[in-house]
């Protein structure tokens, strides 16, 4: 259906929205989109996201390679270097992610 290779994961999961949103529309994702699908993805609720739910919201976008674009959001937005992602570095998360361009679908 997406055209991906069979290694990336199928967005089944209760937190991903997609497959609820319109099905031919193929609209730019907004910021709030973003913000929401991070938010979920923070799966410990501890308020930091990990590399791990990094890579499932990414997933969940539709990014093709979830674990390298986790890794590359990581050196953007991680300001401390401590490997998450909290509060304070989350708006820069947000913006580095609508960068990519990811489209509704
Ligand atoms: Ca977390
Ligand atoms: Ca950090």
């Amino acid at each position: 259906m997406l055209g991906y290779g069979s290694s990336v994961p199928k967005c089944v999961d209760k937190y991903c929205q997609r497959s609820t949103w319109p099905k031919h529309a193929s609209v730019p994702i907004t910021e709030a989109q973003v913000r929401g699908i991070f938010i979920r993805y923070d799966t410990n609720k501890d308020g930091l996201l990990s590399k791990d739910e990094l890579k499932k919201a990414f997933a969940c976008l539709g990014s093709r390679l979830p674990g390298v674009r986790a890794w590359l959001a990581l050196q953007h937005a991680d300001a401390n270097g401590d490997g998450f992602i909290n509060e304070a570095e989350f708006d820069k998360l947000v913006k580095y992610t609508l960068t990519r361009g990811y489209k509704i679908n």
